[in-house]
């Protein structure tokens, strides 16, 4: 197998200046014409061969500067071009394949989604359009040519300017599109297809009017405002937080069915999987709505960091994505609570990265090598990325990372470059050596933070030890200290900050600790009482805490500090630790219960937090992070089943409250998608939650199901009847499935993600069914990812069932998928990835299934990676 390592990258001897690209559009067949202006580097020594990128490609011919070649001039096949000799000169290679989009089921190049022509080609998708240099530090600007039938396809669309558009005669037309920004390969998108849209436009700081368009499948339109309005959310925040403007005079987003990704930032052009633009109240979730808002900046804010600077390599994919996440968390706290943000951030860090990093496929967040790079579009590139840029903003503080940020703008605008680049212009602007710092981006594994403290009375001194340790990752055995930055607090025993005279032992910066070796004692001088410490504040670094608090201090915590992050940390604590004991056999005690039950009510009727945050914290840690935290010989279904006891016995005893709390949050007011509102609903669909769960009685779920004004309340109490198997389970799904499902494919990934939850021991029958039914459009990424996706990351239960029906359900699904997506097929085997901490049963039985399945013929490079390392 062939194994890429960034120690071997080189620059091409020859770079493509000026692309034109010309698509004749048939109904069977595209006709794709290249002519690339390649001229070779001063360094190039003379007779270099050229040699081109494809992938699946038939060349119909070749010719330079006009002139065909001979055969002796070039060597073709599927997957390269070579030009044995190219002239020492500026040139243009001419290219003609032909393309089937139609047969593209892998969704990767140019395809058909619902009969419309569009592409997808980052990371490496554009070498089955054509042949080229498709490595992101190859810029050119791009003019592109599309031909078609005007019935069927009335929509031509690519990145950057429209310049002409005519009659091609034949019924036919055509677009001639431009893009003056130079671009790498992977930012090229085409569409062309009988579409929809609604138009608007956006006026920079600068008075530059944007014309803005969201394109869609006919009688969709009215299902894109709410992403056309976070569309213009965004270049304005984009204006007011970084001070970038938008720099074209057209942006437009397409929305289609079948897309790997959740959507791609081309210049000017963003495609959306259609999930992440539509919305209605009747058949969107609050989470979608914020779900939207959030891709939609994402992809936009991408045109900065991303488009305008890109990547050297795909080893510094995290340079655009963890900073963009970044961003679209920054842009999503500014829009919404910031609390409750960086709450739901951590919540999805601390399910799905930390997994990721402490498994068989943990690696650094700039891996040093790859076989494939689509299987580094990861939890840790995105999500871990974007928590090391916090970390960089939290040590230089808000001015100096913005002026870092301003002076990384100016020093790379149109390069493509590295994490080194991007690390020294914060070093040159600050002055700071972040040479240390870089560590996080070359090292893999979730640190380990233990903390011992101490207090003596006498000397009025409190002492607070601190130790990292991070474990081997495969392949990397050695890990060295981070600079792992912990905004903290002490509080006092009347709940207000304590101050110090003078700390020694470590670096310390008002409210931060600057923790740098392997260990460091800090001793705070002139501290008058006991202080409570709360630490990690913000959760200012993505690392796992360890410290021994009592639950009395936890409380104090979570109900006395004034970092909402920790008051919610602090009762999630309390649960974990009551729970975890639980799992190992160490029953909770009623006087611990009554605390955090006390607690939580406490929580629940505080005037002054808001209603997110509550839902929030009313919150029973989840079974994968509780998992996680045991980190070793898990039984899930253990796990679950003492989850719902606590529940139970937590909640029990006040149904009555929650219900008059529940009724309370009842509204008639008419459905809107912000922060306020959907707060208001998180907190009354987790008080159901606890309702059902503590009581059993699932007939308040059943009732706002039937009266639900809107999806957010309907596919809450439908999730809670589902995912529990209630007697009325399978006639509430059967129900949904009828009425709202069966002409919406969206809705119909609820019900397919509903269907794969249930924890009952039919689950994996009823889910061969419904793969089986002819009408199942087994080609689409979101019903397959719905329904499997669901089954192997939210149905811990059934998924490691010890007879092993549960892994062996996904190995064949993955056999199945993979010989049409390999993306699809390899993103769900990933989640086999907690399997080494399964208890020996468990874990057999996953190490079986995987093994079968590295038995089977063919497997794709994509499935065969994922597999290697799971197995390694
Ligand atoms: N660049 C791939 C999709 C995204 O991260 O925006
Ligand atoms: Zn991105």
């Amino acid at each position: 197998e062939h194994t890429i390592f960034l120690k071997d990258y080189a620059p091409s001897p020859y770079r493509i200046v000026a692309v034109d690209l010309d698509f004749d559009i048939f109904d069977k067949v595209t006709i794709a014409r290249a002519q690339l202006s390649i001229e070779p580097e001063a360094e190039t020594p003379p007779g270099t061969p050229l040699v081109l990128d494809g992938d699946g490609l038939s060349l119909s011919s070749v010719a330079i500067d006009g002139a065909p070649l001979m055969q002796s001039a070039y060597a073709s096949d599927a997957n390269s071009l070579t030009i044995v000799e190219p002239p020492q000169r500026r040139f243009v290679l001419e290219t003609e394949v032909h393309l089937d989009p139609a047969a593209n089921t892998k969704l990767m190049g140019l395809y058909r989604s619902n009969g419309v022509w569009c592409t997808q080609c980052e990371p490496e998708g554009f070498r089955r359009i054509t042949y080229y240099l498709d490595r992101p530090d190859c810029l050119a600007v791009f003019k592109v040519t599309l031909t078609a039938d005007a019935k069927l396809a009335p929509v031509l669309l690519s990145n950057g300017n429209l310049v002409r558009a005519g009659d091609a005669g034949d019924g036919r037309h055509f677009a001639v599109w431009q893009d003056l920004h130079p671009k790498p390969a992977y930012l090229f998108a085409m569409v062309a297809g009988d579409l929809g849209s609604i138009t608007d436009s956006f006026t920079t700081a600068s008075g530059k009017k944007v014309d803005l368009a969201i394109y869609c499948e006919h009688g969709k339109e009215s299902q894109c405002d709410w992403a056309m309005d976070s569309l213009k959310r965004s270049m304005a925040w984009d204006e007011r937080r970084f001070g970038r403007e938008y720099d074209l005079d057209i942006f437009n987003i397409v929305a289609v069915s079948d897309f790997n990704f959740g959507a791609m930032e081309n210049k000017g052009l963003n495609i959306f999987n259609d999930r992440l633009v539509f919305a209605q109240p009747e058949s969107a979730t609050d989470a979608n709505y914020a779900g939207i808002e959030r891709v939609i900046a994402h992809e936009y804010f991408h045109n900065w960091t991303g488009n305008r600077i890109t990547c050297r390599d795909w080893f510094q994919l995290c340079l655009k994505e963890g900073l963009t996440v970044y961003r679209d968390q920054e842009f999503s706290s500014d829009e919404r609570s910031r609390p409750v943000q960086r709450i739901h951030n951590v919540q999805g860090l601390r399910s799905a990265q930390f997994p990721e990093d402490s498994g068989p496929l943990a690696h650094a967040p700039r891996p040093d090598h790859y076989k494939e790079i689509n299987n580094f579009y990861t939890t840790t590139v995105y999500e871990k990325g974007a928590e090391i840029v916090r970390m960089l903003a939290t040590l230089l503080g808000e001015t100096a990372f913005r002026k870092g940020m301003d002076f990384y703008f100016e020093r790379h605008d149109g390069e493509a470059t590295t994490i080194e680049a991007f690390l020294a212009v914060f070093a040159d602007s600050s002055g700071m050596d972040l040479d240390q710092f870089k560590t996080w981006y070359l090292q893999a594994g979730t640190p380990q933070v233990s903390v011992r403290d101490a207090y003596d009375a006498e000397n009025q001194t409190y002492t607070l030890e601190l130790d990292q340790l991070t474990a081997a990752t495969p392949g990397q055995l050695e890990k060295s200290a981070l600079v792992i930055p912990i905004r903290f607090g002490l509080i006092g025993p009347n709940g207000s900050p304590m101050g110090w005279s003078s700390v020694s032992g470590a670096e310390v910066r008002d409210d931060m600790i600057v923790l740098r070796e392997d260990s460091a004692v800090l001793r705070f001088e002139g501290v008058a009482n006991r202080p409570v410490p709360s630490l990690f504040r913000e959760f200012s670094a993505p690392v796992q805490v360890h410290a021994d608090r009592s639950q009395d201090d936890l409380l104090f915590l979570a109900q006395h500090d004034s970092d909402p992050f920790n008051r919610w940390e602090a009762l999630q604590d309390v649960s974990s630790a009551l729970l975890i004991d639980a799992v190992d056999g160490k029953r909770w005690d009623d006087k611990a219960l009554d605390g955090l039950r006390q607690a939580a009510l406490q929580t629940l009727d505080s005037d002054t937090l808001d209603d997110a945050f509550k839902a929030l914290a009313l919150e029973i840690p989840d079974a994968s992070v509780l998992g996680q935290k045991i980190g070793k010989d898990i039984d899930p279904a253990r796990i679950h089943s003492t989850r719902k006891d606590f529940i139970a016995a937590l909640f029990g005893p006040v149904v009555g409250t929650l219900e008059t709390a529940y009724e309370a949050l009842t509204s008639n007011k008419p459905y809107a998608p912000d922060a306020a509102q959907a707060g208001q609903r998180a907190l009354r669909n987790q008080l159901l939650k606890l309702i059902v769960g503590a009581g059993g009685d699932d007939a308040l779920a059943v009732q706002q199901y039937s009266e639900a004004g809107n999806m957010t309340d309907r596919f809450a109490a439908l999730t809670i009847v589902g995912t529990e198997w209630t007697h009325d389970a399978a006639g509430l799904l059967a129900d949904f499935h009828t009425r709202f499902a069966t002409h919406d494919p969206l809705v119909l990934d609820k019900w397919l993600m509903i269907s794969a939850r249930a924890d009952d021991d039919g689950v994996i029958e009823r889910m061969q069914a419904i793969l089986a039914d002819p009408a199942f459009p087994k080609n689409n990424p979101n019903r397959l990812r719905s329904l499997v996706g669901s089954f192997v990351l939210s149905n811990p239960v059934q998924f490691t069932r010890a007879d092993g029906a549960g892994f062996r359900f996904v190995t064949g699904f993955v056999a199945d998928v993979d010989a049409r997506n390999p993306q699809v097929a390899a993103r769900v085997l990933t989640g086999f990835r907690i399997w080494p901490i399964l208890e020996p049963k468990r874990r057999e039985a996953a190490k079986a299934a995987l093994a079968d399945l590295q038995q089977s013929a063919s497997l794709s490079r994509n499935t065969a990676d994922i597999l290697g390392r799971m197995l390694a």
